[in-house]
């Protein structure tokens, strides 16, 4: 199978994970990157199953708006059921790298807000150590230069995304060469930097159950 049938297979399983927790009420969070938008492809043939859906990204609510599916403000819908995203990295504590495609701050938010995340991934998402991977930082323009600094005193070499501005009017910083021993006090560390919107570590919150798209089929971990 190639990459793009991997991540549709994922996405095929991620709906039959959800398909149980829909009904007329319900609304669910849903992720951003070319997997999570092989789920949103999928999940249209629910559409009339569930209320609609709270979205990571301005991309991402157009497609589901795009299938007819009704997207809602997060401060609209209380805490949902699931949220469905992809990874960039994800390890065997479901500990991910997330934030490749900028949308790092929101999806963080909306998996804030769900009772289960799934991430779904094709194979060469899986890693032993998290860091190969250049870590996403969002950070508040200004800060930027400063934030940068930060980072090398932490052993990282940062550099600016250049021309990527983020859904809420943000910067990034692709952290490379971080040594990645204890995610959850790297995470910390970061975020305590001031400038610091989110960083793409998601491992105080890592992902409750892990579809993984292979040469094997599909493999679910929890
Ligand atoms: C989102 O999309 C991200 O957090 C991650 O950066 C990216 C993965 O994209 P893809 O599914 O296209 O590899 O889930």
């Amino acid at each position: 199978m190639t990459q793009d049938e991997l991540k549709d297979a994922v996405a095929a399983a991620a709906i039959d994970e959800v398909r149980p927790m829909l009904g007329r009420d319900i609304v669910i969070g849903v992720g951003t990157g070319s997997t999570a938008n092989c789920f949103i492809d999928r999940l249209a043939e629910l559409r009339g199953d569930f209320r609609g859906a709270v979205a990571s990204s301005e991309a991402s609510a157009q497609r589901l708006k795009g299938h007819g599916i009704d997207v809602y403000e997060l401060n609209e819908v209380g805490t949902m059921p699931v949220y469905v995203d992809g990874a960039d990295e994800v390890n065997a504590h479901l500990q991910m790298i997330k934030g490749g495609g900028a949308a790092l701050t929101r999806e963080k938010i909306v998996a804030a807000c769900c009772k289960t995340f799934i991430c779904i991934a094709d194979a060469s998402k899986r890693v032993e150590r998290l860091g190969d991977f250049p870590l996403p930082i969002e950070v508040i323009p200004m800060a930027r230069s400063y934030v940068a600094r930060e980072l090398v005193k932490l052993g990282a070499d940062p550099v600016y995304r250049e021309g990527v501005v983020t859904d809420n009017g943000n910067q990034i910083i692709d952290c490379y060469g971080l040594d990645i021993d204890d995610p959850v006090a790297l995470e910390t560390r970061i975020n305590a930097i001031v400038g610091v919107v989110t960083n793409g570590l998601f491992a105080a919150r890592p992902a409750d159950i892990l579809l993984i798209g292979g040469a094997d089929g599909i493999s679910r971990h929890l």
